[in-house]
């Protein structure tokens, strides 16, 4: 094991192609968040690199169904995503995007290493091609209906319907979303990355990992591993993406594939991050410098990218390198899922609550304190709204703001707006916090990526802070000893710093506040990067006799009311009727109801029971059936469209409904003397209607 000196944290990309919720938030970024402020607490060298994901099939989607350009959607939520990030206190050290030059740049460096060094395999398969809009179509621009649940609107690579996994060419009638028309199957050439080549190396780098990884990062890419790792195309034929950086005849029209780019915007940002810093080469050490350590945050749909792709793509560049060699990842925080209100979000149902519309209504911190708590490290969770009103009110308002207000508010009538003498270690010590234990279990909870546990210790300080407040009673006590009270509000206010500093990573905006009204006229970030120490902090009093705060307090927290909900909630019922609606398929099967007739009307058609005793094909009709109707005493000639179905010899004793009075009609020669009653079933398949019974031959139906 070697000393770590620096460390680099990554944020996955999260696509530009539409705003970021609150699931993304929980499993992401936060965390990564809450890590890196940690890591600056301690004064540790850490950046945080994240941007945007802005190639890829769905942008161009999106692009072409508003009818503007692919880059006019990724400027849109880029800035969009950005800007929520920053005001939901994020703190990037470069926030980049995958359309810059150096990271096309970057990327195509990476394809000439793999493919100078004779890694890449090419292979040519045949793809659906849209001969009218003169492209190959990638999955995703495939429609048609799918093979399992006869959903008419699968798209190419899954069908949502019954979430079967697809390949286009299983699509029944497959049809091109850009034209309308059916696709045809052309050869294309592709490059593809030869995981199992590295497959060896990815096992060993896993198995390194048991024990330090998530059980469920090292099952994930174990799974992969198991079913023995396949080649993987890493171009595709688009022309939204970056080129592939070859002037031959097989490359022109070809982009590296989204993912292969994607993971490698990581470097690029670093880069760019480097550059904008005037040091150019500073980089370098974040990812080639063995002593650094290099964490990526992730969501759980993303693992096996960031255990095997990325790391098989950067083992590529190293093979046969003495220098310039990147690091491996040295863990892969992946999250499991927050769920909102018990159920996926969704944005394609638009079953979401986007971090920029929440940031309108209700701040920052709040929501940071929130989905800690509700951190999902290692199974799903669920964000509520009342979970929402409840910690802000208790926890927040209740027990931490108001222990701050009433500390300083005393403080400022009472004593001048100074801390009224020195606390002793002593004192400190007998507060009912045992702070070395709070220290040392706080540093495992935000070094091990357990942050529920970071923010429930600096919780538990805030109640234990409360609860001395409240005991020691200093406005009571003042009036008979001044020196008991001073003590107790010194200790108060420099459990008010400790609070500021041990709630940092999770709320950063408000341990800002506590630290102005505590006097500071610098924030958090600035005076540790000067050297305060978060050891000094907690383990010892830090606030000296005579220090001044600041001689007004503020709210740090308002209480939200129910009224303030209640409009979510109204959203929420909204959504999730929406969302039953369709999960029941009453969507799809929309009932529109034709003209109202009278009852008379009604009693004008006159529907029998009839018995089929003959049956056989129309020749030169092959959707016909000719039918030979038992109706009561009489017989009756029917022609029913229903060949494709039914073979004639199982039609033949079947009861069917039979419309005795319609009009005469010749079809090929043949009269039919009625219709027969049939209903389509979700594919087009005809399902004659069969009343049960033995003796209502020839019976009137009503
Ligand atoms: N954009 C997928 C996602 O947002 C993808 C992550 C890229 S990380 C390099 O889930
Ligand atoms: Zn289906």
């Amino acid at each position: 094991m070697h000393q770590f000196q620096r460390t680099l944290v990554t944020s996955a990309l999260p696509y530009a192609n539409g705003p970021v919720h609150l699931g993304h938030l929980a499993g992401v970024y936060l965390p990564a968040d809450i890590y890196v402020r940690y890591k600056r607490l301690k004064g540790e060298d850490v950046i945080h690199i994240g941007g945007s994901d802005e190639h890829g099939v769905p942008i161009t989607i999106t692009a072409e169904k508003e009818g503007i350009s692919p880059q006019d959607v990724v400027d849109r939520y880029h800035r969009m995503n950005h800007d929520a990030f920053s005001k939901c206190g994020i703190s990037f050290d470069y926030y980049g995007r995958t359309t810059s030059e150096r990271h096309h740049q970057t990327a195509q460096e990476f394809f000439l290493e793999i493919e100078k060094k004779g890694i890449f395999t090419k292979k040519t398969e045949k793809l659906f091609f849209d001969r009218k809009a003169d492209r190959f179509l990638s999955d995703r621009y495939i429609t048609g209906t799918c093979p399992i649940c006869n959903n008419p609107e699968a798209n190419g690579d899954q069908c949502e319907q019954c979430g079967t996994h697809l390949s286009p060419l299983e699509l029944i009638n497959p049809k091109s979303k850009l034209s309308d028309a059916t696709p045809e199957l052309r050869e294309t050439m592709h490059w593809y990355f030869p995981l199992g080549r590295f497959q060896k190396q990815l096992e060993e780098y896993v198995d390194s990992h048991e024990g330090d990884w998530r059980q469920n990062v090292v099952n994930y890419s174990r799974t992969w591993l198991k079913q023995g790792l396949n080649d993987r195309a890493i171009t595709r034929d688009l022309s939204w993406g970056i080129k592939v950086p070859l002037d031959t005849a097989e490359a022109a029209g070809k982009v590296l594939y989204v993912w292969f780019d994607a993971v490698l915007g990581y470097i690029s940002f670093t880069r760019e991050w480097a550059e904008k810093l005037g040091k150019s080469d500073l980089w370098k050490e974040y990812w080639q410098d063995p002593h650094t350590r290099l964490i990526h945050f992730i969501g759980k749909d993303n693992v096996v990218f960031h255990t095997l792709m990325f790391p098989a793509i950067l083992m590529a560049w190293n093979q046969g390198r003495q220098s310039e060699r990147y690091n491996l990842a040295d863990n892969v925080p992946a999250s499991e899922f927050m769920n909102f209100e018990g159920r996926k979000f969704s944005k394609s149902r638009n079953y979401a609550v986007y971090l920029g519309e929440f940031l309108e209504k209700f701040p920052a911190d709040t929501l940071r304190y929130t989905i800690a708590m509700n951190y999902p490290e290692n199974k799903d969770t669920d964000f509520s709204w009342q979970d929402f009103q409840n910690r802000t009110n208790g926890e927040l308002a209740d027990t931490l703001g108001n222990f701050i207000k009433r500390s300083v508010d005393f403080t400022n009538a009472r004593f001048d707006g100074e801390v009224p003498c020195e606390s002793s270690l002593e004192e400190w010590n007998s507060l009912g916090i045992n702070w070395t234990d709070t220290l040392r279990q706080l540093d495992l909870a935000f070094e091990q990526f357990h942050f529920r546990e970071a923010a429930s210790l600096g919780m538990e300080i805030a109640r234990a802070s409360n609860r001395f407040l409240t005991e020691s009673e200093p406005w009571k006590v003042i009036k008979i000893d001044r020196e008991a009270a001073a003590r107790a509000i010194a200790l108060s206010l420099n459990l008010c710093h400790a609070l500021a500093v041990a709630l940092y990573p999770v709320i950063p905006e408000t341990s800002n506040r506590i630290y102005a009204m505590l006097g500071f006229g610098d924030s958090i970030e600035d005076r540790f990067t000067r050297g305060s120490s978060l050891t000094a902090s907690l383990l010892r009093p830090a606030l000296s006799k005579g220090h001044k705060l600041r001689p007004e307090s503020e709210i740090l927290f308002t209480k939200i009311d129910d009224a303030d909900i209640a409009p979510e909630l109204r959203k929420i019922e909204a959504l999730l009727a929406e969302a039953e609606k369709r999960e029941a398929g009453v969507e799809q099967n929309r009932q529109e109801f034709k003209p109202v007739i009278s009852f008379d009307d009604f009693l004008k058609v006159d529907l029998r029971v009839a018995k089929v005793i003959a049956a056989e094909p129309v020749k030169k009709a092959g959707k016909l059936l000719k039918l030979q109707l038992q109706v009561g005493s009489v017989t009756r000639q029917v022609l029913a469209g229903i060949a494709r179905y039914y073979p004639p010899e199982e039609m033949i004793g079947k009861n069917v409904v039979l419309v005795a009075n319609l009009a005469e009609r010749t079809i090929r020669d043949e009269v039919s003397e009625g219709m027969i009653l049939a209903v389509e079933g979700a594919d087009g398949k005809l399902f004659v209607i069969e009343p049960a019974g033995s003796e209502i031959n020839g019976r009137q139906i009503q």
